[in-house]
């Protein structure tokens, strides 16, 4: 049986059930936002092996981790904010994040009971940010919970910044200045198991990393040329206080199986955003989003650093424009978390937020998905 077949069962059950969620702290909004999107829906429900975590806000780039025995879930929190421009992205107008939680177990159940802790941190309480919450992550470090996430300055130039809080459901307080040296979108932070964090980063096109070719910010797009490697996604090792870069970011390159960079054309395999790092048998796993190819792809090495070696695809393409994932074990299984724009119908800027076990073959290469039924 395939492993598509196996998840029929349930990607129906969720249909037929919906998806149970509580609102504990949310501060009431909108009325839209306290009640289920899926009315708009024109996309139908049996089309996907899985369904929505939750269907009363619009939620996209779901950042799971296991913290104190809960899977917790930072996504972005997607609204339809009137902006009709496509521009650089202006209609991903986010004004604050939400941060949801599930209990372990409850990971494959249809019906999963997901909590909304309410807003968590926003635009507002943010000093240097002025507008387009993007794709957050999360991280741990003696008690303490950190949230990094990418937002325009008031130069309209992406940043990255940090938030503190003494719980994983926030409330978040946010550093007054971005993180040192800081530029684009999408951080993603990765633990190694000698306690050392680093965070990924970068995003092409509305991400700005084009901008950054020279080493500091330029108005106009540079890509490269078609037979030049591609642009990379950085990374650099965190500080001890988790507040700031320790090291100057540097690049992750991303490699074919002869051992030379990806190509700037090689849209279907080379990096445009949403980068995460995990860690299997020994093997560093870094993924990201082709982007304009919507696949999630892989590339596998030796250290956080990198070079990876291109591998294959995770997620073939979803409903909607973008995709963006991650990846996280919990008690022996792993799953994908990804996003998809089912509630919406397809359209691109308002995303609900999916979860769907992940594979490793027994070679450590990693089954691919398609998160659409036969
Ligand atoms: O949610 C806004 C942007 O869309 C994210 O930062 C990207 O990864 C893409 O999903």
């Amino acid at each position: 049986m395939s492993y598509r077949k196996t998840l029929l069962p349930l990607a129906l059950g969720a249909a037929l059930l919906g998806t149970g969620c509580s609102d504990k702290n949310a501060a009431p909004e909108t009325p839209q936002n306290t009640q289920s999107l899926i009315n708009s829906a024109s996309a139908k429900p049996e089309q996907f092996i899985n369904q929505p975590l939750v269907t009363h806000r619009y939620t996209a780039d779901p950042a799971a981790h296991v913290f104190n025995d809960r899977v917790y879930i930072y996504p972005s929190h997607d609204i339809d904010s009137g902006i009709t421009s496509d521009g650089e992205g202006d209609k991903f107008d986010m004004k604050d994040y939400h941060v949801f939680s599930m209990a372990k177990n409850s990971l494959a159940q249809p019906n999963a009971e997901v909590t909304d802790h309410g807003a968590v941190l926003k635009l507002e309480d943010i000093p240097w940010a002025s507008r387009q919450l993007w794709a957050p992550d999360a991280a741990e470090k003696n008690g303490q919970f950190f949230l990094y996430f990418p937002a325009k300055d008031k130069d309209g130039i992406f940043r990255l910044g940090v938030a503190r809080s003494n719980s994983p459901s926030g409330p978040f307080a946010a550093e007054p200045t971005p993180m040192d040296g800081s530029f684009s979108i999408d951080p993603a932070v990765f633990k190694d198991d000698d306690g050392s964090h680093y965070l990924y980063f970068g995003g092409i096109w509305g991400g700005q990393l084009q901008r950054w070719a020279s080493g500091s910010y330029e108005e106009e797009d540079k890509y490269p040329a078609s037979n030049q490697p591609a642009l990379s996604p950085k990374v650099a090792r965190l500080s001890d206080d988790m507040l700031q870069f320790a090291e100057a970011p540097r690049d992750v390159q991303i490699l074919d199986n002869t051992g030379n960079p990806l190509l700037g054309s090689d849209s279907n395999r080379r990096f445009f955003e949403g980068a995460w790092l995990h860690k299997y048998n020994g093997k560093y796993y870094f993924s990201y989003s082709t982007g304009d190819t919507h696949y999630i792809a892989y590339a596998t090495g030796d250290n956080p650093y990198g070079p990876f070696t291109h591998q294959g695809i995770i997620l073939m393409p979803v409903l909607g424009w973008t995709t963006h994932h991650s990846i996280v074990q919990v008690d022996g299984k792993w799953f994908l978390f990804y996003h998809d724009s089912q509630i919406s119908g397809g359209k691109t800027y308002l995303r609900n937020m999916k979860v769907t076990e992940l594979i490793h073959n027994d070679d450590g290469s990693i089954r691919t998905l398609d998160a659409y039924l036969d």
